[in-house]
This record gives C-alpha cells, structure tokens and sequence, in this order.
C-alpha cells in the first residue's frame, strides 16, 4: 500500500504531467481530484483510474482521507487553495507563479506556518537534469568563483495554442516563465539586492510583454543576466531549452544548444552532453520540463518523509517572486528596485 495518499487539484494542460510524476512513485497514490470543468475530471479521473472526483476543492477537503495536496490551479485560484488546505491542516504544492501578488504570496508562506504545514512551491526548472549538471560543475570548484553569469531563454515556440491563458494576461513572459529563468539565477548564483529591467511587447496579439532583459546584483558580488523571449526566431527552435553562460576565476561554462555543456578550466577543456531522459511517458520537445516534474514530486515525498523543508518552499520562493515584482516595477518606472524594499 502506498505511503502517502495524495489529491490534486486543477486537471489542466500541465496536471497531466503531474498526474504521471506520481504514478511513477511508488509511495504515492493520488487518491481524490477535483477540478470546476466536470470534462477535465472525467478525463484525467478516466485516463488514471481516480474513482473520487470533486468538482468543489471545499467538498474534497471536507471528505478529507489524505495526506497532500497539489494544487495545479491558475494563479488567480492559488492564495484561496492554499489557505484551504491549511485550514485542513493538509501539506501543499502549489504551482507556480506563486500568487497574483507578493503580499497574497506572503499571507500564504503565513498560513501554512501558522497551520505548521510544509508549503512547497512546484518550481520545478531548477530540477531539470542540465541545471542540476550546471550546478554540480560550480560545485566542484572546476571554474573557481563566480563572477558573471547569463541565464537565457530565447524561442518562437508557440505556447499560445496549449495555454491560451498567457495570451490574455497584462502580465505574460516574467510571471509565466521569467519566473523560472529567475529561480535558475537564484540557484546557480545565490539571492540578489537588486533589480534593474527592462520589457518589450513585439507579438500584437498578446496583451503582456514577451520580451524582458533583466540585470540583477547578487549578495555575493556576482552580476548576472536574465534575459527571456517569446519573440525570437531562430534557425532551430530550442524551446523549451535554457543557456547558461558563467565566467568564474579560474575558468567558464557555457551550456548551450542540444544540451552541450562546455566546461574550461586550469585542466584543460571538456565538452558533454547533458541532456534529460526521455520518460516513458514524455514527449518531445517537454522531456526536459517533465522529467524535473518527477524529479520535484520526488523531492517532497524525499522531504515529507525526513520533516525538512523542501528547497523551493513557500518561504525561499517568496524570494524569486519577489524578483518578478521588482522586474515589473523597475521596467515601469525605470529605476533599480531593491528586494529589501519588498521583501522586509
Ligand atoms: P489550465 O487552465 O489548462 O488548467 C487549470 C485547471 O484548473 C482547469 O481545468 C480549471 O478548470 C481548473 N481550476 C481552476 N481553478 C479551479 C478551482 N478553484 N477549483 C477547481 N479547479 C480549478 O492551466 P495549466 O496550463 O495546466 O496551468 C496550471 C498552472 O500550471 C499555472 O499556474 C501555470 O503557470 C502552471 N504551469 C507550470 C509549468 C511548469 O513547468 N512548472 C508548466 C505549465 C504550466
Ligand atoms: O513552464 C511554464 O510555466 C510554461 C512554459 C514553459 C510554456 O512557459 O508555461
């Protein structure tokens, strides 16, 4: 019998994903899942034999007979769900973004301490096998320190037609996916002080920017860039691939197209690749964010099981929203922002 019985909630275009990443582990069973669309519960309650369906996350929570519960909701639902959930007393994932703002993301990391429930963030891009092998070269020493980095995703990739969503929204590219090129740059670099950005709008039939340079101060002294784009027309479409570019003391990495990373150091040069594994279930080119699904969902039964906090909990994450409001802020007013301001 499973260890861990589990509900989810919002059977979307993404939950899918989620709903395989815990079939795969074997101490999980997703025992109940709701959604407000009765079409998407048959099918993903069909497609993965979940006999319990809610279309009201109140009527699920009230039968209860669970030990989690992730939420795969829009933001707009994620400040509500999750307050739900530690009302209940029940340990939640919420997708990200976060919340619609910092201070609904804020009074969410509050509810869950009050409640004494983990809170964890499915930020799931620092989890993709490249990153992970981006960070394992930083932490070997085998470039020296950090001084500069670059985080980059650039693509003409179509996300429009499986997310109509993002089309609609005044805020598209630093929420929805800057959010997690972001998470990267506090991964790799450590958190910033500050944020100086700026956006552009080139698709006319979209309502928020897709285009956004940001430039962020790292505590640590390392400078380093974001710089993500729905606007970029490329020879070979690299969606959904991330480039990583470090300068360090003693050396540089470049992680770049096909998941080539190139390592230079005192000891000379190699070149590997470091691509994720194609699950059984995954499909080209989302292997790479699929597999880092699985690798996140198992990350919080690996915490749920030891007690710890889970990396990309309600508190750390509060740190990489708080960059997506000071990217928004510093590309509307044309000033640097510092996180301290926001952060308290
Ligand atoms: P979607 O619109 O396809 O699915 C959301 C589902 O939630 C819908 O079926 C909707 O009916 C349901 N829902 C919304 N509010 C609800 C509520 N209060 N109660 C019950 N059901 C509710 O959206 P999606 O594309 O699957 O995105 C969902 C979330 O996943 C978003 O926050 C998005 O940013 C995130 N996402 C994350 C990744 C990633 O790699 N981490 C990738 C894609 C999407
Ligand atoms: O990861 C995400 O949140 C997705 C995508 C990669 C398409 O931007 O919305």
């Amino acid at each position: 019998m499973a260890r861990f019985k589990g509900a989810l909630i919002g059977c979307g275009f993404f939950a899918v994903n989620q709903m395989h990443g815990w079939r795969d582990l074997a101490d999980v069973d997703i025992v109940a899942i709701c959604d407000r669309d009765p079409e998407r519960l048959r099918i993903v309650g069909d497609d993965f034999g979940v006999e319990r369906r809610y279309q009201s996350a109140g009527a699920m929570f009230a039968d209860g007979g669970f030990d989690f519960v992730d939420i795969a909701t829009t933001v707009g639902s994620h400040r509500a769900l999750v307050e739900l959930a530690a009302s209940h007393s029940i340990p939640a994932i919420c997708q990200k973004p976060f919340a619609p703002t910092l201070e609904d993301a804020k009074a969410m990391v509050a509810a869950a301490q009050t409640a004494g429930i983990p809170l964890m963030i499915h930020e799931n891009f620092r989890w993709q096998t490249p990153i992970l092998a981006v960070k394992a070269v930083l932490d070997s020493g085998a470039i020296g320190d950090p001084f500069w980095g670059r985080v980059s995703f650039r693509s003409g990739f179509d996300v429009f037609s499986g997310q109509p969503y993002l089309a609609k929204g005044n805020r598209f590219i630093i929420e929805d996916l800057g959010i997690h090129s972001l998470d990267i740059a506090r991964f790799l670099f450590g958190d910033a002080s500050h944020m100086t950005a700026r956006t552009r709008r080139i698709n006319p039939d979209i309502a928020g920017e897709d285009v956004a340079t940001m430039l962020l101060d790292h505590d640590n002294g390392i400078t380093s860039i974001v710089d993500v784009s729905y606007a970029t027309k490329l020879p070979q479409e690299p969606f959904p691939e991330t480039f990583v570019e470090i300068d360090g003391s003693k050396g540089t990495l470049r992680l770049g197209k096909d998941y080539k990373l190139i390592v230079h150091g005192p000891d000379g040069t190699t070149e590997a690749v470091v691509a994720p594994n194609l699950l059984p279930w995954a499909s080209r080119p989302w292997h790479n964010i699929q597999e880092s699904v699985a690798l996140i969902q198992k990350h919080w039964i690996e915490r749920l099981v030891t007690g710890h906090e889970p990396d990309t909990s309600g508190h750390d994450n509060l740190k990489t929203f708080a960059l997506v409001e000071a990217a928004y802020l510093s590309a509307e007013r044309g000033e640097t922002i510092a996180l301290g301001d926001l952060l308290g």
